[in-house]
């Protein structure tokens, strides 16, 4: 008779699946509670895009409105899709735009919001591993370190696009 034994397999199969249905509970439980805790002291980042590549081209930008409700700086950013990222500001020097990058990082005063966009400040991708084509995605973290040296972390998702996302919030750009 295999019936005992094919019963057995159905009870330890379906104890594995309800303990791991279990874990993924708590696992979920935990996290929600995490990132509500994270939430609370987050720096909102609103508008995030990143500037699509054509095959051979190794760098591009990243952009985005970030507000920290206390004062803090935003010191290191990573993303596995690129080989490094720096934060950088753009300057006309000499009627020569120039970028380099920030040593210590980007200022985010209490409550202010700063703009990371095209000619300004930017977040730059480079040593790209492969293309990123719009309409993809990248998962990006963003690192923040606050005067007393406390540290928080943004797991953000930017789309990858061509132009800037229309905002009804954006910035007027002007010619002169
Ligand atoms: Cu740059």
């Amino acid at each position: 008779m295999q019936l005992p034994s094919i019963f057995f397999l159905f009870r330890s199969s379906r104890n594995t699946v309800l303990r791991s249905a279990t874990r993924q509970l708590l696992t979920l439980g935990a996290g929600v509670l995490l990132s509500q805790a994270v939430l609370a002291q987050a720096v909102q980042v609103e508008n995030a895009w990143v500037r699509a590549t054509v095959p051979g081209q190794h760098a591009t930008g990243a952009f985005m409105r970030l507000t920290s409700a206390s004062a803090t700086r935003l010191v290191a950013v990573s993303t596995p899709a690129a080989g490094f990222a720096e934060v950088h500001e753009m300057r006309m020097d000499n009627n020569v735009m120039k970028m380099t990058p920030l040593k210590d990082g980007l200022e985010l005063p209490a409550g202010k919001a700063v703009e990371l966009q095209p000619g300004g400040f930017h977040v730059m991708l480079m040593d790209l591993p492969k293309p990123l084509p719009a309409g993809s995605t990248i998962p990006v973290t963003l690192v923040f370190r606050d005067a007393k040296g406390v540290e928080q972390r943004s797991e953000i998702t930017l789309p990858v696009s061509s132009k800037a996302p229309m905002s009804p919030m954006a910035p007027m750009e002007h010619s002169h």
